[in-house]
C-alpha cells in the first residue's frame, strides 16, 4: 500500500500559488515532516507550465487525448447530460481553463446550434487567459468570452450575484491532485457557490492497469522527471536554497488496487540542503523520498463516496472510446 502523506498547512486546494510567504511556510512544514512532502501546486512556475504543456502532448500521457476524444466525439451527449437548452441563457464557467483545447470543441457545437451563453474561463495565469481570448475571438467570434483571472472561489463568489443558471467545468482530472478529503471539501465549496439545478462537469482519470498509468508519469523522454525536479530548482531560485539537482531523481509509483499514482523525488545520496530564506537546513538520507504529487484515479464507487456529503448528485457518466477517462455530470440539489 502506498501511504499518502497529507501536507497539513498547504495554502489551499492545489491552486497555483505565487505568494512567497506561503511558499516559505509550505516548504518549511513539508520538509520538516516525516516523510517529507512538497505540495504539487509549486510545480507551476513559468518553466513548470511549459513542461506540463509538453507532458500533455506526450504519447504516454493519455489523459488529455482521452478527454479530448469525449469533447470531440460525444459533444451531443455532453450537451444533453448538462441539460442545456438552445433558447435559455446559461453561464459556462471553466476552472483552470488553460489553452481551452477541449472546451473549444464544446463551444463550437454550442455556437453552431445558436445556444445563448457566456463563457467564463477562470485561470491564475493572465497570460494564458489573454492567449485563450485572442484564439477564441478568432475562431469563434460569436462566442461571448469573459475571462476572469484569479482564485476560483473569489471569482465564483462574484459570479454568484448573477443568479443565472451555471455549468462549471473542472476538467483534466485536476481534482485527482487532491486527497479524497480535500476533493470532497472542494466540491462542497463549489456547491456553496451554486444554486439548485446548476451543474458540475467533473473530468477524471479512471482506475486502470499499471502498464498504462505508470508510463504516463514516467515518460521515456524524461519530461515528467524534469517537471518534478523543477520544483527543487524553484526552491533554489526563490528561497535561496542549494539543492544539487544531480543528487535527486524522479521516482513515481502506481498502486493499481487503490488507483493512486504518487510522484516522489528521491535523494541519491546522504546530503544536507540549506534553504536560506527559511534559515534552516534539511537532511536527506540516501534513498529517502519526498512526496510531491498525488494523482488519484477513480471509479463510480470512489466518486459517489467523494460527493456523499456534498450538495451534488451524480447524473451521467460519459467515457472516451477506450474507457480510460470519464466526464461525470453532477447536479446541485
Ligand atoms: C494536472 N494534473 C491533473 C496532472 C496529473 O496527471 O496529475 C499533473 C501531472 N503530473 C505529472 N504529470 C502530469
Amino acid at each position: 500500500m502506498i501511504e499518502i502523506v497529507k501536507n497539513k498547512e498547504v495554502a489551499q486546494e492545489n491552486v497555483i500559488c505565487d505568494d512567497l510567504e506561503q511558499f516559505k511556510t509550505d516548504i518549511e512544514n513539508g520538509l520538516q515532516e516525516n516523510p517529507k512532502t512538497i505540495p504539487s501546486m509549486y510545480f507551476y512556475d513559468k518553466k513548470g507550465d511549459a513542461l506540463f504543456q509538453e507532458i500533455m502532448n506526450l504519447p504516454e500521457y493519455y489523459l488529455t487525448r482521452s478527454e479530448l476524444d469525449i469533447f470531440k466525439n460525444k459533444t451531443d451527449q455532453l450537451i444533453k447530460a448538462m441539460d442545456l437548452q438552445a433558447d435559455s441563457y446559461f453561464e459556462l464557467i471553466e476552472l483552470g481553463a488553460g489553452d481551452g483545447l477541449k472546451t473549444k470543441e464544446l463551444l463550437k457545437s454550442l455556437d453552431t446550434n445558436n445556444f445563448k451563453f457566456d463563457y467564463f474561463p477562470i485561470d491564475i495565469s493572465s497570460n494564458a487567459l489573454d492567449l485563450l481570448e485572442k484564439d477564441l475571438n478568432e475562431v469563434l467570434p460569436n462566442v461571448s468570452v469573459k475571462t476572469k483571472q484569479g482564485d476560483y472561489f473569489k471569482v465564483l463568489d462574484a459570479l454568484k450575484m448573477s443568479k443565472k443558471p451555471k455549468i462549471i467545468l473542472f476538467l483534466g482530472s485536476n481534482i485527482g491532485n487532491m486527497t479524497d478529503d480535500l476533493a470532497s471539501a472542494f466540491i462542497s465549496k463549489l456547491g456553496a457557490n451554486l444554486a439548485p439545478g446548476d451543474k458540475l462537469l467533473l473530468g477524471v482519470d479512471l482506475i486502470k492497469s499499471k502498464d498504462i498509468v505508470l508510463p504516463a508519469y514516467d515518460d521515456s523522454k524524461g519530461v515528467t522527471a524534469a517537471f518534478n525536479i523543477n520544483v527543487l530548482e524553484r526552491i533554489n531560485t526563490q528561497l535561496d536554497a542549494n539543492f544539487d539537482l544531480s543528487q535527486f531523481k524522479h521516482s513515481p509509483e502506481y498502486n493499481e488496487k487503490e488507483g493512486i499514482a504518487i510522484s516522489f523525488i528521491e535523494s541519491k545520496s546522504d546530503q544536507t540542503v540549506a534553504v536560506k530564506a527559511i534559515g534552516k537546513s534539511f537532511h536527506f538520507e540516501k534513498g529517502e523520498k519526498i512526496q510531491t504529487e498525488v494523482s488519484r484515479k477513480y471509479n463510480d464507487v470512489l466518486i459517489s463516496k467523494i460527493i456523499l456529503n456534498t450538495d451534488f448528485k451524480l447524473d451521467t457518466k460519459i467515457m472516451d472510446n477506450k474507457a480510460y477517462f470519464a466526464d461525470y455530470i453532477l447536479t446541485r440539489y
